[in-house]
């Protein structure tokens, strides 16, 4: 486990970031948050990530989950983000604008960070080692139950890349099956990692 930060990713301690996710989340969330920082924190040391951008980015990865509508709409305005943001809702915009949020209101000034947890929903192209660790945290922590979740395990300790593969290939065929739409960049994701993978993936 981290204890306290060495580096200054952010103006607050542990603690203090600590208290301020415990008070943007309800308890539910806040416990998931709290696994996936140490889920994310155990694939850092694994991979040769740094722990604590692990830690930092695991606590930070929704906090901005349970804002409204209004919120992120304003931010995608203010901001000039890529309008076919608005297209999409709260699944989408919790990350790749709740970064923002966690830039702006937390003080999160590490790109990195910032953008693992930009994309710890859809994933991207190319994503950083410390993206690769949030995005599998985030499916793999302690908490997670669903048909799949320990293959995804296995293959996240066996290669961090084909744990994304796998996600990604899985996220894909759900949203499909539920009709449900798919964000430009989810696409892109399964077009980079899993067709590179799909030997390991059978
Ligand atoms: O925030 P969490 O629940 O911890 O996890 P997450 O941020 O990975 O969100 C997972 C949800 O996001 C899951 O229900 C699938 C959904 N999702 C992922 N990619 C897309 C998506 N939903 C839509 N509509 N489009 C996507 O491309
Ligand atoms: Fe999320
Ligand atoms: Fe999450």
């Amino acid at each position: 486990m981290v204890k306290e930060y060495k580096q200054h990713y952010l103006p607050l301690s542990r603690a203090q970031l600590v208290d301020r996710l415990q008070a943007a989340l309800s308890a539910k969330r806040f416990a998931h948050v709290l696994r996936v920082e140490e889920t994310a924190v155990k694939l850092a040391k694994r991979y040769g990530v740094d722990p604590e951008a692990a830690s930092v980015a695991g606590l930070c990865h929704d906090y901005a989950k349970e804002r409204s509508d209004a919120d992120f709409i304003r931010v995608i305005k203010a901001k000039r983000l890529n309008p076919i943001l608005l297209d999409y809702g709260n699944a989408i915009w919790h990350g790749q604008v709740g970064a923002e949020l966690v830039k702006d209101e937390l003080g999160v000034q590490n790109e990195d960070i910032l953008n693992a947890i930009r994309v710890h929903t859809t994933g991207d192209a190319y994503l950083t080692p410390l993206a690769q660790v949030v995005y599998m945290a985030d499916y793999i922590e302690p908490g997670r139950d669903f048909p799949g979740v320990e293959t995804a395990r296995r293959l996240t300790k066996q290669d961090l890349g084909l744990g994304v593969a796998y996600q990604t290939q899985a996220t894909l065929a759900y949203l499909v099956k539920k009709g449900k739409p798919v964000y430009p960049q989810t696409l892109v994701t399964y077009n980079a990692w899993v067709p590179k993978y799909r030997k390991e993936l059978k």
